[in-house]
Parts: C-alpha cells; sequence; structure tokens
C-alpha cells in the first residue's frame, strides 16, 4: 500500500486537473491581450497616492497561440500559503510547478515555510516533483504550511528583498485572501519603487467567497469547504427529522460575508438560516434576531414540531449594529491601550478596564453578555485587525437568549438544543473537481503572469459556469479591488470584500422559499463530495456560482 495514502487518495493522485483552453499548449503559447488602463472600486486618489508604480495597470486576458514565444532563462518563483486553509491550495501549487517546468526545465519552485513569515525569515525548501506529485490534489496547505503574517513594515519588505535576492526570484506567488492579496499588492509596489525586478502575483482564496467581483468569480475552496459543511448539515436534519426532539444551532464558518451560510442554505434547506447582511440591512438587534428565531420555533411546536435546524453565519455578531459597534469601539480600545485592558485580571475587570474607552451603549452591551462572550470579545485581534470571530460562541449565546424568550413566551415545549460549529472541518477537505480543475488553472495562470514579468496582478481564471472547454485566464491589477478602510485603529488600502448582495440572485432565491423551509421539512441531504462518476454529479459548481453567473434560473 503507498505511504499515507488511502484508497480514494491513490485514485485521486492520478487525476488530471483540466486547464482552460489558453493555457492548454503550456504558457509559452499563450499570448497576452491587454485591456485599457483600469481604476480602484474607491478612494481611486487615495489608492493611486499609495501605489503609484502599480495602480491602473489593465486586466490582461490570454488566448491560445499558435507561435511559441521563447524561453529567455529558467525561472525562479517562490511561493507562500497565507491565511486559513483552502481545499485546492496543493493544486495552484502543482499549476505554477507545472507552468514554469514547461517553460524550461531548469525553472525552480520554491515554498516560504509556514506563511508570510517564511518569506520574510528566508525559511523554505525547493519544491521538486517527487514533492510535489504527493500532493496533487489533496486538501489541507501541509506541503509547506500557512501563516497569518502581516507584511507591512519596511523592514519585513526589505527581508524579503534580501530573500528575493538570494535565491534569484523572478516572481513571488502569494496565495491568499483579500488581506493577504493586499499584502501582495504593497509588496509588489514595494519591489517596484526599489526596482527590484521580482514580481508579486496573487492567488485568490478564502473558503469565506468574499473575494470575488467581476473579475474574481469566486475565491478557491468556497466550493468544496460549503459542499463538506452541507454533507454534514443535511445529515443533521435528517437526524432531526427522525428524532423530532432537537432544535439543532450549527455556527457555520465565514468571518465576515454570510456566503457560506447562504450557499449551505440552497444546499440543504433548513427551518432557519440567519443572513448577517440581512440583519445590519434591517438594523435588527440581538433581541429581535432572538425573536425571529423564537417565532419560528413556537410555530413549528404549534404544528407539532418540535424540531429543527439553525444555521447561524460566524461573523453575525460584527453585522448587528449594536455589536459591530462595540467591536470596533473595541478594536480601536485594544489598538490603545491594549496592556491596560489585558492586564487588569479576570474577565469582569478586563472589561470594566475596556468600558472606560468605549462609548455608554456599548459598555452596557458589553457587561450585560455572559462572561464567556465578554472574554471572547477581548481576544487577541489577528494580525490584520480582526476580531477572530471563529472563537466567539454565536451558536451558544442564541441558544441561551432563545431558551430565555421561551420562557418569557411560556413555551410549554421541551426546548432541546445542540450546538455546533463548522469551520475547520471543511477548510482540508480533498478539493472538489471544480476546486480542483480551478486551483490548478489559477496556478498556471500565474505561471504566465511571471513569465511575462507582471506584478501586482492576481491570476484570474473566468466564466467558470460554462463548461472548462470555455474557461478563460488572465490576470487582474489587484489595485483595481481596493479601497481604504479603517484597521487597527488607522486608514489602510484593503480589497473591498464582497458581502452577500440582497438584491442577488442566490439571497432572492432563499428568501423567496425560506418561509415554506421554516415550516416544513423540505430538507435536501447532499450527500458527500463526488470525485468519479458522471460529469453532472462530479464537476457541478454551487448554486451561489451557478446563480450568480444566471448558470440556473
Ligand atoms: P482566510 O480569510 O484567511 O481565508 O480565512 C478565513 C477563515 O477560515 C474564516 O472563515 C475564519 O474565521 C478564520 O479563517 C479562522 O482563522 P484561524 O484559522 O486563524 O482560526
Amino acid at each position: 500500500m503507498a505511504e499515507n495514502l488511502s484508497v480514494l487518495g491513490k485514485a485521486r493522485a492520478e487525476y488530471k486537473p483540466k486547464l482552460p483552453k489558453s493555457l492548454r499548449n503550456g504558457p509559452l503559447k499563450a499570448l497576452i491581450n491587454s485591456g485599457k488602463a483600469t481604476e480602484s472600486v474607491r478612494d481611486q486618489e487615495k489608492i493611486k497616492d499609495l501605489f503609484p508604480n502599480t495602480y491602473g495597470a489593465p486586466v490582461l486576458t490570454f488566448d491560445a497561440s499558435e507561435e511559441k514565444q521563447t524561453a529567455g532563462g529558467p525561472l525562479n518563483v517562490g511561493v507562500v500559503l497565507s491565511g486559513g486553509q483552502a481545499p485546492g491550495g496543493h493544486n495552484v501549487i502543482a499549476g505554477i510547478f507545472d507552468g514554469i517546468k514547461a517553460v524550461i526545465g531548469g525553472s525552480k519552485l520554491y515554498g516560504f515555510l509556514g506563511g508570510p513569515s517564511g518569506l520574510e525569515e528566508g525559511k523554505y525548501i525547493e519544491i521538486d516533483r517527487a514533492l510535489m506529485d504527493k500532493y496533487r490534489n489533496t486538501g489541507g496547505f501541509d506541503i509547506i504550511q500557512s501563516g497569518r503574517t502581516k507584511l507591512e513594515s519596511t523592514a519585513q519588505f526589505d527581508k524579503c528583498i534580501e530573500v528575493a535576492k538570494k535565491l534569484d526570484l523572478n516572481a513571488i506567488v502569494i496565495i491568499g485572501g483579500d488581506d493577504s492579496n493586499t499584502n501582495a499588492a504593497v509588496l509588489a509596489e514595494y519591489f517596484m519603487a526599489k526596482k527590484v525586478s521580482c514580481s508579486v502575483i496573487g492567488c485568490p482564496k478564502t473558503i469565506d467567497g468574499d473575494l470575488k467581483n467581476e473579475y474574481i468569480e469566486t475565491s478557491f475552496g468556497f466550493d468544496t469547504a460549503v459542499k463538506t459543511y452541507s454533507e454534514l448539515i443535511g445529515n443533521i436534519e435528517r437526524d432531526a427529522n427522525s428524532a423530532r426532539k432537537y432544535w439543532h444551532f450549527i455556527k457555520l464558518m465565514g468571518r465576515s460575508a454570510s456566503h457560506i451560510g447562504l450557499e449551505a442554505a440552497l444546499q440543504t434547506r433548513p427551518n432557519i438560516c440567519l443572513i448577517s447582511e440581512e440583519i445590519k440591512e434591517k438594523k435588527m438587534t440581538l433581541e429581535q434576531v432572538v425573536f425571529s428565531i423564537v417565532d419560528i420555533i413556537v410555530a413549528r411546536y404549534g404544528a407539532g414540531k418540535n424540531f429543527g435546524v439553525a444555521l447561524i453565519p460566524e461573523g453575525l455578531v460584527e453585522f448587528i449594529p449594536e455589536f459591530g459597534t462595540l467591536i470596533s469601539e473595541l478594536n480601536e480600545a485594544l489598538a490603545h491601550n491594549e496592556a491596560e485592558i489585558k492586564n487588569a485580571g479576570k474577565t469582569p475587570d478586563m472589561a470594566e478596564a475596556a468600558c472606560k474607552h468605549i462609548s455608554e451603549a456599548s459598555a452596557k452591551l458589553l457587561k450585560s453578555l455572559p462572561e464567556g462572550i465578554q472574554l471572547q470579545l477581548m481576544l487577541d485581534r489577528d494580525p490584520h485587525g480582526n476580531v477572530q470571530v471563529s472563537l466567539i460562541e454565536t451558536e451558544k449565546l442564541l441558544i441561551e437568549m432563545v431558551a430565555k424568550e421561551l420562557k418569557v413566551r411560556a413555551f410549554k415545549g421541551k426546548f432541546g438544543a445542540l450546538s455546533h460549529f463548522f469551520g475547520y472541518e471543511g477548510r482540508c477537505a480533498a478539493p472538489s473537481n471544480f476546486d480542483a480543475d480551478y486551483c490548478y488553472s489559477l496556478g498556471y495562470a500565474a505561471s504566465v503572469l511571471v513569465l511575462h514579468k507582471k506584478t501586482g496582478y492576481m491570476a484570474s481564471v473566468r466564466n467558470l459556469t460554462a463548461g472548462i472547454e470555455n474557461w478563460t485566464a488572465g490576470g487582474v491589477p489587484t489595485t483595481m479591488m481596493m479601497n481604504i478602510e479603517r484597521r487597527h485603529g488607522a486608514d489602510k488600502p484593503v480589497i473591498q470584500k464582497a458581502l452577500v448582495d440582497l438584491n442577488g440572485k442566490p439571497f432572492k432565491y432563499f428568501a423567496e422559499h425560506r418561509n415554506d423551509w421554516a415550516k416544513g421539512e423540505e430538507y435536501l441531504y447532499p450527500g458527500p463530495i463526488q470525485y468519479f462518476g458522471p460529469s453532472e454529479v462530479c464537476d457541478i459548481t454551487n448554486y451561489t456560482l451557478m446563480l450568480e453567473r444566471n448558470a440556473i434560473k
């Protein structure tokens, strides 16, 4: 038996990811077309000032050409996996590996270890064919691991320059989410300003699905992660429908946007699914959110159905306006008075210390919360200044508050609630065929951008619902996706997050059907991801992408 490979793993190792037509004859036969000069999505003047060398670059698309370009010398490329794991990362690396080797055999791929810190500290391995072959079509980021170090100071950038020079790098490819791709763009700009001839290219990764726009149709990993969660939710729905005695409160990962929750709802049709963006839009208080859940529980009980399934997006608390204000005030308070708050003692003392630096209303809200949640709200921010919502037990907070409200309403039934959190269960799943192909294509597209010395770009593969025959590949200037946001108590250029569009088709479909799903048991049981079998089963993407691209009605 092959070492470390399950029966499926062995079969999966043989899978040959598909490429868009423009890349099938190799990077040397991919012709680049340049579009018009571009602008950032917002704050154009400020972004232009911050990125004088890379701002305004055109969108690039590749075409298959008959003519073969000359290779020049071997390409040396370094790759970084940054941020949370997402299925398909290994295939992006495989795409870069195969791409640069197809340019010229002597090209080398270095993997920086443990995320951006590996690049800064010059910790790397050379990825050779034997190593690469062990990881093709597998989930996880374990080939070189990941990390969340933020590269932002000139001292860090200078260290990256030393490493790039030492390894004689033609390019660094940073595979990450919105924050990591922002870092990549800042690094690209710095290299240009310092006349360092090493490109910096990004790749759109995140299970959260919030790094998307006209040119980046989806971030990789979303498809596989949601399918994995949907399998589990479907299993729970069937259990709930069999036992008929529990309410399952399931929190789903997705730091900010509710794309994962929404897609899981489309795949499984639960009785309740909260969408953070809608709650914010309607300016709902926590109490109103709780009441909306209680109304459904009471109505189902009245119909003899004292059970159900509720999906809760991980980022919910930040979208409830009163909580959003509390969190941003705590962000500022922690950014400027961290030692005072952290050293105050136990949770109530920390809260007391924090309350000195926040508004009266926020202080009142903080103190009204269970101690566990108070502490979770004051935990360290991630290196990008975000509150770590995966550590806030919103599902338990909601259960507690729903139970209280049911008492107030003299609920006759027994409220048997169970909490779940699905996040880490899906981030390293073996990539679906879609993610395997998409990731490999993104990596291959990155190798073409490297070959053409393009910098400050994100690899892009589009037309994803039209069948792989019609997929197109290219590069999008990262500055084009940027705006200015408040982070760590300061204004920073960042890639604009794509939240759930309440006028978009995925939300509208959900909104049209949710009342029926609340009352009945219209559950769907999607079952596990299929890797082998008919194309209509194995190669389908997800409802979000299909509805957004008008591939289904
Ligand atoms: P990225 O934005 O880096 O892709 O990570 C997203 C995510 O998976 C979120 O959904 C989650 O809140 C967070 O990572 C968890 O972070 P950590 O892996 O550090 O626990």
